[in-house]
């Protein structure tokens, strides 16, 4: 029989890649990430599991122990992962949720195929809680987990995490399957969303489309047996592991990258530094579009002035990924051939994965970083930069469309829609004196460390404990 575990995680991905050494053979390693540090800190002195998807499709590897946790692979075949990941979660859920920024596909066959493999997650995850356990289910993936969830185990605590916005009911109201949807998140007695505003929208969703009973933060339904069943949605803004990072940092060696980094860029006066996943979400193009007018109107010019773009390989299956890397690739080459010069390009342009001492070493060198999302659920990259600027030096150009504009709301706001104001944000930004800029980086750091990704996971499941639904139970370290 199973052993059954006290803290159940259950995210799309488990927090493990598959590692493959030079010989052929393979084994697991930890994935880097915020969420694994996070539950390390909260799994501490608990029996903690993880129910996720492996990585690769077909057969699921049997569950294992890795860093004190307990593992369960679930299976996704071939064509599950192109429904039920690439086409529903991320060509359906994630534009509708990122205000259709590219237009949504609607398919029934990925629907069906989200239906079938959220119910995987909900019985893997079923058979791994013990009694009375506090599951903890991640994102847009795995939204109807929580309603199945409770179905099958009714002395659970179930609480959902939403790292992405959650759209206006405007939005929302285009998806044909609405309504389960809603009903699927209420199945939870608690609800983390990363902005105010999404929690908002959550309820309200509920309040017009189900005619739920909503009260300031809280939706009410009836059960079937009569009874109600009320969940609590509100803000627990995600964070990063700011103590670690900031320990990286401010190591030797990453200290010598930093500078080995500038000097082999030309030792430029403003390194400016964007790093996004290649979504179209983060406002690449904006920010390029801006970049390359600063360098038409003569107002910055390289090698005094360089941009290192760092666009990790994202989602390449999806028609709309593509496109905007073929658009991107043809303005970076654009921008290059109007002003770059031999051994001094404008755009430093890197469409790989790079380790995290040297995110770390580019975070630390970077005078300016541009952070420009059209949306955002947070965006760490703007905590990771702060976090890294131990010298205070450095300045935040970040978008008001971002979760981590309402907490960092000191650095260089920007409308990346508006090309002119981004121009004059960029501009501010490097022309501020240090003295004043040393000034704001120290707020935006002491936020970051005040509220690190260990505080939010703590904070998120005192606040699962504390929730109105039944089995009250106490919040439990
Ligand atoms: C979703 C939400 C929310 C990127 N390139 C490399 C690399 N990264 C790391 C960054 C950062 C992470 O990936 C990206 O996090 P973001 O928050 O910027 O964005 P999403 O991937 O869209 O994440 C987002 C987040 O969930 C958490 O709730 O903030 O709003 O969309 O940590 O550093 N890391 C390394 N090499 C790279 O090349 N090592």
């Amino acid at each position: 029989m199973t052993r059954r575990y006290d803290l159940v995680i259950a995210a799309n991905r488990l927090p493990v890649d598959r590692v493959v050494a030079a010989d052929g053979s393979t084994s697991w390693g930890r994935s880097p990430g915020g969420l694994v540090t996070a539950m390390d800190s909260v799994m501490r002195g608990r029996d903690g599991a993880w129910v996720g998807w492996a990585g690769d499709p077909g057969e699921a590897p049997e569950p294992f122990t890795e860093a004190g946790m307990y593992l369960r692979p679930v299976p996704l075949s071939e064509e599950e992962v192109a429904h039920y990941y690439e086409g529903m979660s991320n060509d359906t859920l994630w534009p509708i949720y990122h205000d259709v920024i590219v237009q949504a596909s609607f398919h029934r066959e990925w629907w069906r195929a989200y239906t079938t493999v959220n119910r995987r997650f909900a019985e893997a995850a079923a058979e791994v809680a013990d009694d009375g356990a506090t599951v903890w289910v991640q994102d847009y993936q795995l939204q109807l987990v929580p309603a199945m969830l409770r179905e099958l185990r009714p002395d659970l605590r179930i609480g959902w995490f939403d790292h992405i916005p959650f759209p206006p009911v405007e939005l929302f109201a285009q998806l044909p399957w609405r309504r389960p949807i809603l009903e699927g998140l209420i199945g939870a007695d608690f609800l983390g969303f990363q902005r105010v505003a999404d929690a908002q929208n959550f309820v309200r969703a509920c309040r017009q489309l189900l005619r739920a009973q909503t009260r300031k933060d809280t939706v009410t339904v009836h059960r079937p047996d009569g009874g109600t069943h009320t969940v609590r949605a509100a803000a627990i803004p995600i964070s990063i592991d700011f103590r670690g990072l900031e320990e990286l940092a401010r190591s030797e060696s990453v200290r010598q990258r930093a500078a080995e980094l500038r000097h082999q860029l030309g030792d430029p006066e403003v390194l400016m530094l964007g790093v996004d996943r290649l979504d179209y979400t983060k406002g690449i193009r904006h920010r390029l579009k801006a970049y390359e007018e600063l360098l038409q109107d003569g107002a910055i010019a390289p090698p005094q002035v360089t941009l290192v773009q760092v666009a990790t390989p994202s989602r390449e299956r999806v028609d709309s990924y593509r496109e905007l890397r073929t658009q991107i690739e043809t303005t970076v080459g654009r921008i290059n051939g109007d002003h770059g010069a031999i051994g001094s390009p404008a755009v430093h342009y890197i469409h790989h994965t790079q380790p995290l001492e040297e995110m770390a070493a580019l975070y630390l060198a970077a005078d300016v970083a541009l952070v420009t999302p059209l949306r955002d659920g947070m965006n760490l990259v703007a905590k990771e930069y702060v976090t890294c600027r131990w010298d205070n030096g450095g300045a935040l150009v970040l978008s008001e469309f971002t979760g981590a504009y309402h907490e960092l709301h000191q650095a260089f706001v920007c409308n990346p829609h508006d090309v002119e104001g981004l121009k004059q944000t960029i501009l501010k930004a490097i022309h501020t004196p240090s003295k004043d800029k040393a000034r704001i980086m120290r707020a935006l750091r002491r936020r970051v460390a005040d509220h690190d990704v260990q505080r939010w996971a703590q904070r998120f499941l005192d606040a699962l404990a504390a929730a109105p639904g039944a089995p009250q139970r106490s919040a439990r370290q």
